[in-house]
């Protein structure tokens, strides 16, 4: 028998003995954000399960719509959306949350308030539902100074003043990527525990990668550097062997490969979209801040992509992640244009 390989199977590091352990290297610390973790894993997993069987329970399909029994139906997307509003205030640890859903950010009660706020989209990549590719949520967290003062402000900062950032992917396995600032770790769920167990630990993007990710079906409308790079992941002059291309359409899956096997994701301008789709607060920030904590670039053609200070909630940013090399190659064609403009 080997005695190792069986400790290390029964020895289980859940998220939660995780974080605690972190915890524990800022003595200061109540276990707020522990708290917190553990109703946004409780999210995750009711959107995991309700992922699983929408086919069966007939969730799909449009809100509003009736089911056999003429109740109306919620949208997978919507009732995400519901739970998660719904744990992060049960919480007792939140006092904004901005949601795609949401047209506007919802400020907690005064007595249900905590000190942090939690931007979030709580089913990314929902066209994708009705086919059984893999989506997500994914979550970024910012700490207020004042819980009794806060305002919008507190949410419209920086991605660099993120607390911590995160996806759950539901796909083939449920898998949770989480980094509080020291490095990214993936959890797979074991629906049979239904625990969250630490199975990538210490997350490392390769520095450069063989695969690029992008909608090419919006080529012709691309800027010269997004155009010239892509050309040369097809045709590189170096010798080296052309890039393979991977694109599925859904955020979290295409940056979960990304950060696994390395490459580049972009999501650049065009003509017809000046700042791309991409959303800066919960689809940006979070994957940047996941990239950089990995050892990859994020990049928005202009700047370091969590730089940027967002004026308003649902601001939407160009977007090119990854490997840091990768990363790097493209930063230099837009310097080189703008050297010639
Ligand atoms: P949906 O939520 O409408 O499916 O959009 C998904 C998404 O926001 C993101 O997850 C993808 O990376 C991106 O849009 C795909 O956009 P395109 O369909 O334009 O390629």
């Amino acid at each position: 028998m080997d005695h190792a390989a069986d400790a290390h199977r029964t020895d289980l590091m859940t998220i939660t003995r995780h974080v605690l352990n972190e915890q524990t290297k800022h003595p200061e610390s109540r276990g707020d954000f522990t708290i917190l973790l553990s109703h946004i894993v409780l999210g995750c997993k009711f959107v995991c399960t309700s992922v699983n069987k929408a086919g069966l329970a007939k969730l799909l399909g449009l809100a509003g719509e009736k089911n056999v029994q003429g109740e109306d139906q919620k949208k997978l997307d919507v009732l995400s959306n519901e739970v998660f509003v719904k744990a992060l205030i049960s919480s007792g640890q939140t006092c904004i949350l901005v949601s795609e859903e949401d047209e506007e950010a919802i400020f907690v009660d005064p007595a249900l308030r905590g000190k942090y706020c939690v931007v979030f989209d709580p089913l990314d990549g929902s066209s994708n539902i009705d086919c059984g590719v893999s989506i997500g949520t994914i979550f970024g967290i910012y700490m207020v100074k004042d819980k009794n003062e806060v305002t919008i402000n507190d949410v419209l900062q920086s991605g660099k003043n993120m607390l911590a950032a995160g996806y759950c992917m539901y796909g083939s396995s449920c898998t949770l990527v989480l980094s509080t600032g020291s490095g990214v770790n993936g959890f797979t769920l074991d629906p049979s525990l239904g625990e969250f167990i630490l199975t990538h630990p210490n997350i490392k993007i390769p520095k450069k990668g063989k695969i690029y990710s992008v909608n090419e079906g919006n080529a012709k409308n691309w800027d010269g550097p997004t155009a010239k790079f892509v050309e040369k992941c097809k045709f590189p002059e170096d010798g080296c062997s052309p890039k393979s291309l991977r694109y599925i359409g859904s955020m979290v899956a295409d940056i979960h490969r990304t950060l696994l096997y390395g490459g580049i994701f972009l999501y650049p301008a065009d003509k017809k979209s000046p700042d791309g789709k991409l959303r800066v607060l919960y689809e940006v920030f979070p994957m940047s801040f996941l990239m950089e904590q990995a050892g990859g670039q994020a990049f928005t053609g202009k700047q370091r992509a969590l730089d940027l200070v967002p004026t308003n909630i649902h601001q939407r940013s160009p977007i090119f992640l990854g490997s840091y090399d990768d990363v790097e190659e493209l930063k230099a064609l837009y310097a080189a244009e703008e050297r010639n403009a």
